[in-house]
């Protein structure tokens, strides 16, 4: 299909080893065929095309519904490259283990090849992908997530720089599951897995893995960031990126409905991206921005009409739904915290009959996804095939945090900013396989994702700060979580997210004067507009207070974790902590 000697050979190679039937290019056509063919393999259910036009629902493995973090590796020849960050292993022994479960894995199936562009085509920022999968499910998600056409396979004809991503589908057997990343080849192979961030190499593996390698050796950042544009009623628009940990509900701010006080006044959210950012220094100095993907990836529990109402929008044509709840009677789908009446007749994710009442058992998957094409959201930015890309204010950290982290802070300046995103902590949830509920620090959102030695990441940031200087973007810090001491929750989250940013975006245009707290610059309480909200000044002084002693811990938990990144962990770094820990005195 085409004469790129380079992708040809590596397709041979891939073809002689996993052996499968035929060998079918994939170019946005006949997708049709192949859905179909998915259907009569009961690999895809079609829903009620009346209620959800173009809209599938698939069910997955009961042990692959998640990213497998300990089944993935960063293989470069220096264990020190990878960090402690990553699981590590030398490139020669994955690739020795892995090639006999490659070995015939494609024997009676088909092999597809698919060329892919992640960003807008054309772009200077762009990067391309070839994933060879087994899988007719990858196959229409990546068609979903990235950019797929006759014109991306042009594109292969005259360059050999792309990502070589191999998938097989084999046996989903977890002892022999593995994601293995080779920076040094650009290579992906990745094995018994059909979870997203598992099988859909574009995302995670590239996006994050592998284009953070190049981004390091090539002068940009690739980020786990949002990214939105906020207008204001004079019709200016200012981009803001965001980094939460998995599940803290970055695909909802991305997807943010400014509350009515905000509308009346004509403000409006646009959204450029909801999990990547690509972050290069353009010509004028400033940081700009794209998304890499095409669609979205989200997760499905808790998203209704009020929590993330653009994304049912978004979501009721040409989605993919997996792992979530069958409504037999009318052939849709359900999930928690879409509505109260669970389906009287319904199949459950695992498969089985479930009403909603006969058991504990949840219908859908707390990490069951949705994933559909960024055309179809009502906010999509105008500017989202900018090859350009947005120029960025202001970007935002946050965890999940029920104490500890305020509502707001920003970070006096940008070394600052990089302790405030080195050190964000979260406590985890269902999009990790592994325990819920436990704090770990996860630098930038960025650990299960950065592709080398964190301590290096960190060397990195701090060299692009250098490099915009007083261009940088402002850095901040939120926590929409925190709690009270019955556990509830004290912000009410969702589109009054806007009030901070709307604060955030203030203090970017230097409008607004701040608090010097010893974690950095706090919101006065009156500066944080709460104009048709009602909420108690107790609730607000208390999502604004800096509990020192529980700093203090925290400052601890930080050097613990700052010293496994020993000598590569950068002295400016240690620096701020140890300004932290003399304001806490
Ligand atoms: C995702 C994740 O799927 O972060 O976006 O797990
Ligand atoms: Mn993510």
């Amino acid at each position: 299909m085409v004469e790129n000697l380079k992708l040809k050979s590596w397709v041979s190679w891939a073809e002689n080893l996993c052996k499968p039937d035929r060998v079918v290019w994939i170019d946005g056509d006949g997708l049709d065929k192949l859905r179909d063919e998915a259907l009569e393999k009961g690999e895809l259910i079609k829903l009620n095309q009346e209620v959800l036009p173009g809209c599938y629902l698939h069910r997955s493995a009961l042990n692959d519904v998640a990213r497998s973090e300990d089944k993935t590796f960063i293989c470069t020849t220096n264990k020190e490259d990878a960090g402690p960050n990553n699981n590590w292993q030398a490139p020669d022994t994955m690739y020795a283990r892995l090639t006999p479960l490659f070995e015939g894995s494609m024997k009676g199936r088909t092999m597809y090849v698919i060329p892919f562009c992640m960003g807008p085509v054309g772009s200077p920022f762009s990067k391309l992908g070839v994933e060879i999968t087994d899988s007719i499910y990858v196959v229409l998600n990546m068609n979903i997530m990235t950019r797929i056409s006759k014109d991306v396979v042009k594109m292969l004809e005259s360059t050999d720089d792309f990502v070589k991503c191999l998938h097989a589908t084999s046996t989903l057997s977890l002892d022999d599951r593995f994601i293995c990343h080779f920076p040094e080849d650009n290579a992906i192979w990745s094995i018994n897995s059909g979870y997203g961030g598992n099988a859909l190499l574009g995302k995670k593996c590239f996006a994050l893995r592998i284009a953070s390698y190049q981004a390091k050796h090539e002068g940009w950042l690739a980020e786990h960031m949002l990214i939105i544009g906020i207008e204001n009623p004079q019709g200016e628009v200012r981009y803001i990126c965001a980094a939460f940990p998995s599940a803290c509900g970055k695909t909802n701010l991305a997807m943010l409905i400014p509350p009515e006080v905000y509308q009346k006044k004509g403000y409006k959210v646009w959204c450029v991206g909801d999990d990547i950012a690509w972050l290069r220094i353009a010509e004028d100095g400033r940081l700009w921005a794209i998304n890499p993907e095409n669609g979205y990836f989200g997760v499905v529990p808790g998203t209704n009409a009020l929590t993330n109402p653009n994304a049912l929008k978004t979501i009721s044509k040409d989605t993919i739904f997996t792992n979530v709840a069958h409504n037999v009677d009318d052939n849709t789908v359900w999930w928690e915290g879409l509505n109260n009446t669970p389906p009287k007749n319904g199949i459950s994710w695992k498969g089985e009959k479930w009403d909603g009442t006969t058991s504990d058992e949840k219908g859908a998957h707390p990490n069951s996804r949705f994933t559909t094409p960024a055309k179809n959201l009502p906010i999509l930015s105008p500017e989202v095939e900018n090859p350009k890309g947005v120029p960025i204010s202001a970007i935002v950290f946050g965890g999940r945090r029920a104490k500890t982290a305020p509502l707001v802070y920003q970070a006096r300046d940008f070394n600052h900013g990089v302790f405030v995103a080195s050190t964000m902590a979260s406590e985890t949830t269902a999009a990790q396989t592994g325990a819920v509920g436990v704090t770990r620090i996860d630098s930038m959102a960025m650990k299960p994702f950065c592709g080398y030695n964190m301590g290096d990441y960190f060397a990195h940031w701090l060299n692009m700060g250098e490099k915009l200087g007083d261009k940088a973007p402002k850095i901040f810090n939120v926590n929409w979580f925190r709690t009270d001491d019955n556990g509830k929750f004290l912000w009410p989250g969702y589109g009054e997210n806007l009030r901070v940013l709307e604060w955030i975006l203030a203090r970017c245009e230097g409008e607004i004067p701040a608090v010097d707290s010893p974690i950095g610059f706090m919101p006065n309480p009156e500066d944080v507009n709460t104009d048709g909200l009602s909420i108690a000044k107790e609730t607000l002084d208390a999502l604004l207070l800096v509990d020192e002693d529980l700093w203090k811990t925290e400052a601890a938990a930080i050097r613990d974790y700052y010293k496994s990144y020993g000598d590569r962990l950068p002295k400016a770094l240690w620096h701020e902590l140890e300004h932290l820990e003399e304001r806490l005195k």
